[in-house]
């Protein structure tokens, strides 16, 4: 019986992916540290910095791997290679680039460039990126090597055939796939699949195989309606190639910007696999950027190294397994270590990694990928068919089922709540308590449980200020709140108060609410970015209090039968940045997780999604508050300590006047 086999006399680590009788892969990887000569002309920081491909090669050293691996050198393009998909021009430029003659023109060069610096190792680690690609594809056609990862910079997806941008000088891919199609046809490669799944579309290398149907261009991208870098409408779905290539592009192009797993794997299940399937190609290349991970600066999505790992693993099933993987973008030094790691450890056959629990598409991720198939499918029979609608219709998250459909500021709603409030005695509108008052529940089984379980509320709107919170908890009416709540069944106060400051977006709109009439309320935008902060006073309360203040917020009775967000709920965003919207109109039907504060989840209540692609239309209006309630803000912010008046003022003043 043949054990494992061994590749190059190296060591094979603990690895279960090859059956007996089956040889381990012989994996390539080329890394070159002169390659990190290439870097800002006077130290500035930038994304693509050195240690982008050093982090990524001390990662595979430690976790053994490389050491399982074919190790080349790397290897410098010829300028007959180069140009077959760049023109003279260009190439003599970056050749020049680094020269002494160019010492004092290399930052005018630059600076005329899209997204590009320049020094004096920038033409020598342009050429051994090109080089290093064209090499280890070459080895791989041959069948030396059965697939490698060639670790480089310079990137290359954006590179035009007389354009360096985005960080690119040449296209170090595509040189490689005509070197393959025209330099060796020896080697019998006649088709070849380039998958590039790098957040940003890759402009240079779709440009270069435009009417070439021997490449089969495939490319998932962050588009945004064509106003993602690198902005047009280049990345759309309709640029299918033209003549002879027509057909042999394809563009699928997000609309938003936090695609995960789910979003990708299905576009690879529904476009890229079914496709690569038809085409059959003979080797395949992967513009391997890794700026779609999670935590990226630049990309926003969030794959995870297992959503990499299945993507690479369906590719390995084509092309007997000849697969090329070049490194594009990727930001975040850790997250493009882990997803490397996770790749070659797919190359090597290792046993598959672990994931995330199962999540679902963003609806506009079906979308997208039903735009695609339509666009497509005269080519690519397999693309014919409707998704069936059981398919699309499986949404993350799960959506709770809350006890009306109304919205809560609608007048029937409004009126309803009033209706119970008529029958009580108010007694002050200073937010004291409703003393002798009582609900009778309809149904108090669920109460208990929810009792026993913490949660930060997290408030953001007149919530911050604590006299008015409390009238969702102890009942009655506030200064300016021209309605009376009826407080919370459980009507202790909070155990704590703290404040936090989170990375969202807040905002004002609607045209007027009940509680403070007319004028915008706050909101703050579900996903967060890098840019914005919105400051929340967070009560510690019990999850049957949150309940009876999502109710309240909503609009609905608090003495229903069964919670809006019970355990199970808590469950499914039991997790930073996960969402749960109800399936009501209301206006804070959005239960959002920002994090957690000594294990205990915080959680916050705002718009849809949907709702705040609405506000940006302008569908809903966009409304500055009322003074009453913007007062009522300022007063949250200072009396909770949280800023003195004129920042609150401003705070305020910014989330009116900057547009969402
Ligand atoms: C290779 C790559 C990104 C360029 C972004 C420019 N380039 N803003 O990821
Ligand atoms: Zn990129």
């Amino acid at each position: 019986m043949a054990m494992a086999g061994e590749s190059s006399g190296k060591k094979i680590g603990d690895c279960d992916g090859k059956v007996a009788g089956n040889r381990q892969r012989k994996v390539g990887l080329i890394y070159d540290e002169t390659m990190c000569k290439h870097d800002t002309p006077d130290g500035e920081d930038h994304p693509e910095c050195p240690d982008r491909i050093r982090v990524i090669w001390e990662k595979l050293q430690l976790a053994g791997v490389s050491q399982r691996c074919v190790v080349l050198g790397s290897s410098k393009a010829e300028d007959k290679h180069l140009q077959l998909v760049h023109t003279k021009d260009h190439v003599n430029l970056v050749k020049s680039i680094s020269t002494k003659q160019k010492d004092y023109r290399r930052n005018r060069i630059a600076s005329q460039l899209n997204s590009i610096y320049l020094n004096g190792g920038s033409s020598e680690a342009a050429y051994l990126a090109a080089g290093s690609v064209v090499k280890l594809a070459e080895k791989v056609a041959e069948g030396e090597l059965d697939c490698g990862f060639a670790i480089v910079r310079p990137p290359g997806h954006h590179a035009e055939a007389d354009e360096a941008m985005g960080f690119c000088l040449f296209n170090n891919v595509a040189v490689a796939a005509s070197f393959l199609l025209n330099e060796r046809p020896d080697l019998g490669v006649k088709k070849i699949l380039i998958v590039d799944w790098d957040v940003h579309h890759g402009n240079g290398t779709q440009k270069m195989f435009w009417k070439d149907p021997r490449v089969l261009f495939f490319s998932v991208h962050r588009h945004e309606y064509g106003g993602f870098y690198p902005a047009g409408d280049d990345g759309d779905y309709n640029m299918v190639g033209e003549g002879p290539g027509e057909g042999f592009n394809i563009n699928v192009p997000w609309d938003q910007g936090r695609c995960g797993d789910a979003d990708y794997l299905a576009a690879w299940d529904h476009i890229l696999i079914p496709v690569a399937r038809e085409f059959n190609p003979d080797v395949i290349f992967l513009s391997a950027g890794f700026d779609a991970a999670i935590n990226d600066p630049l990309g926003g999505c969030c794959v995870t190294p297992y959503g990499y790992s299945v993507m690479l693993k369906k590719l390995m099933e084509f092309a007997q397994g000849k697969i090329v993987l070049a490194l594009e973008g990727g930001y975040n030094l850790d997250s493009i270590a882990k997803s490397s790691l996770a790749c070659v450890q797919v190359l090597l056959e290792d046993k598959q990694i672990q994931g995330p629990p199962e999540a679902y598409p963003f609806e506009s991720t079906w979308r997208v990928i039903q735009a695609v198939r339509k666009r497509l499918c005269t080519y690519w029979p397999s693309l014919a068919d409707e998704l069936s609608w059981k398919l699309i219709n499986q949404k993350t998250p799960t959506p709770i089922i809350l006890i009306s459909s109304s919205d809560s500021e609608t007048e029937d709603d409004a009126q309803g709540l009033l209706d119970q409030m008529s029958k009580l005695s108010i007694e002050n509108p200073q937010g004291t308590l409703l003393e002798n008052h009582q609900v009778e529940p309809a149904s108090t089984s669920w109460r208990a449980d929810l009792a026993k379980v913490d949660v930060w509320y997290a408030s953001f709107g007149s919530n911050m200020w604590k006299p008015r919170f409390l009238c969702y908890i102890q009942g009655g009416q506030v200064d300016g709140l021209k309605k009376v709540c009826v407080g919370s069944m459980d009507k202790s106060p909070p155990k704590e108060t703290v404040w936090e400051t989170f990375p969202h977006r807040l905002f004002f709109g609607r045209e007027s609410s009940v509680g403070w009439g007319v004028g915008g309320v706050a909101f703050t935008n579900p996903l967060a970015n890098l840019i914005d902060q919105t400051h929340m006073c967070l009560y510690r309360i019990t999850l049957e209090q949150f309940n009876d203040v999502l109710s309240q917020e909503n609009g609905l009775n608090v003495d229903s039968d069964s919670p809006v967000f019970d355990l199970a709920a808590l469950q499914l965003v039991d997790n930073k940045g996960s969402i749960l919207e109800a399936p009501l109109n209301s206006w804070y039907g959005n239960v959002v997780c920002l994090g957690k504060e000594r294990d205990i989840p915080i959680l916050t209540m705002t718009c849809t999604l949907s709702a705040v692609e609405k506000f940006k239309s302008g569908e809903i209006p966009i409304r500055p508050p009322a003074k009453a309630y913007a007062n009522t803000l300022i007063r949250g912010l200072v009396e909770g300590g949280r800023l003195s008046k004129e920042e609150a003022e401003a705070y305020i003043d910014k989330a009116v006047s900057k547009p969402l």
